[in-house]
């Protein structure tokens, strides 16, 4: 078993991994930059080393630095939380020829859905449905107009080494694909030093879909259900909820089973997530997240499951504790993220917290580094807080996230709190129906539908 952990990362995953280590009796020790030396994730760790400034290529993505704080601190594992080195092959790499376990997936596989064509190609392999499209990479312009025409319009060409909408272009009709094919190679080549691409059939309307599997080192897969995970803005989520209260249950039956045998088909060890774009009843592939997520509390709270324990259990050699006939669906839970940002501009506003209260109570979960005196640093991403509730039905919990999204307290930055309060009062996330556009669209139609509007008139 695993006795000491390093975590290489920072924020709320990094406490969050911390109180999973501290639970199975595993020592702790976090790496943090310069700025973050008076985070509660450094001060709730066993042992803390400082590995450089804090710009993250210095720091949280310093492959070499963070090797060497868990060669001098006895660490037997490092933990990579999400973002930054979690999905890096070479670090996984790196750690096995120190002989220091990486809690994750092998680097085979982190290598392969990395690859947005090979994942794809590998979705085929092991029978998960994807979208219409292109076969592999396409290299010149006439292929992709033969290939749309095949398929029809619109079309979505993709960079292979992209993944979560950096590198995408839609093209409604053969015009805007003639001008674009070109564009989205040369984009791909300067942002990722690749200049793949792929195309496939763009859906107009789907729900982003995903769904949160397990493996172990012995073939052993099983699937904590699904998330829905549609209201977002730019790629990044704003609420997302379990289960996908649209689904039926034959819908789901399905698709879970699908991706178990996946799974297992592939060997895929440690935490992972299947994106899935959803329309029309039909399921269709979209990426592979080789990591823990930020929404994976949402599924810990509906099926009683600690995903954090059971990434270290399986990394340290046990076999799942869990098989298919075990994990059942209980409620219904919704994550709201809190970032430090204008809620009508989306500017960040980073800064002193001079008074931080959060809420409690019956089903709230609130996973957040925060503390009244806590300056929030500029050089990271916005998140401060995850609010997650609870509760036996779907229209319970949205009135438990509204209670408990009131009671915060963040005295000194401006948090995207008014929006989601806003959110949930509208009919189509009331009743689930909306899709990946939403949230954007309601945005730029000046939030129609809400109740102060009504009462002007
Ligand atoms: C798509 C699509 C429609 N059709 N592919 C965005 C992130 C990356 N994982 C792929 N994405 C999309 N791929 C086809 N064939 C629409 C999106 C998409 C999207 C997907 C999930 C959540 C939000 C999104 C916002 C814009 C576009």
């Amino acid at each position: 078993m695993i006795k000491k952990v390093l975590i290489a990362n920072r924020g709320e995953i990094a406490l969050r991994v911390i109180r999973a280590c501290r639970e199975m009796g595993i020592k702790t020790v976090a790496i943090h930059s310069t700025v973050d030396s008076e985070a509660m994730f450094v001060k709730m760790a066993d042992e803390s080393v400082c590995i450089g400034p804090a710009p993250s290529p210095q720091s949280y993505l310093n492959k070499s630095a963070i090797i060497s704080a868990a060669t001098i601190t006895n660490a037997d594992a490092v933990h990579p939380g999400y973002g930054f080195l979690s999905e890096n092959a070479e670090f996984a790499e790196m750690l096995e020829a120190h002989g220091i376990e990486f809690i994750g997936p092998s680097p085979d596989h982190l290598r392969r859905m990395g690859d947005k064509v090979e994942a794809k190609r590998t979705a085929v392999e092991i029978g998960i449905p994807v979208i219409p499209g292109s076969d592999g990479a396409l290299d010149t312009l006439e292929e992709a107009i033969e290939t749309a025409r095949k398929f029809g319009y619109p079309v979505i060409v993709k960079a292979a080494s992209g993944g979560g909408g950096r590198g995408m272009k839609i093209c409604p009709d053969e015009k805007a694909l003639i001008e674009l094919f070109p564009v989205a190679k040369l984009e791909a080549k300067n942002a990722f030093g690749d200049d793949r691409v792929y195309m496939e059939k763009y859906l107009t309307n789907p729900k982003h879909i995903e769904l949160q599997v397990m493996g172990d080192k012995y073939g052993n897969a099983v699937v904590f259900g699904e998330r829905d995970c549609s209201v977002q803005r730019r790629h990044q989520k704003v609420i997302e909820e379990a289960p996908a209260s649209i689904l039926k249950d034959d819908e789901r039956k399905y698709i879970i089973e699908t991706v178990r045998t996946a799974m297992e088909k592939m060997k895929y060890r440690g935490a992972g997530t299947i994106e899935l774009l959803f329309e029309e009843g039909q399921f269709y592939f979209m990426e592979m997240n080789t990591r823990l997520q930020v929404e994976h509390p949402v599924t810990e709270q509906v099926y009683g499951v600690d995903l954090v324990r059971e990434q270290i259990r399986v990394a340290s050699g046990e076999k799942l504790g869990y098989t298919q006939a075990d994990v059942k669906a209980n409620g219904y839970a919704i994550e709201c993220r809190i970032n430090a940002e204008d809620p009508e501009t989306f500017m960040p506003s980073p800064g002193l917290v001079k008074h931080y209260h959060a809420p409690g109570g019956l089903g709230v979960r609130v996973d957040s580094g925060m503390y009244s005196g806590y300056r929030i640093p500029t050089n990271y991403d916005s998140m401060v807080a995850k609010l997650i509730t609870f509760a036996p039905t779907r229209e319970k919990c949205i009135a438990r996230t509204a209670q408990a999204l009131s009671e915060f307290v963040f005295d000194g930055i401006k948090t995207v709190i008014p929006l989601q309060q806003e959110i949930l009062q509208q009919k189509e996330f009331i009743d689930g129906t909306y899709s990946i556009k939403w949230l954007e669209k309601w945005l730029a139609d000046g939030k129609p539908g809400l109740k102060k509007e009504e009462e002007k008139k």
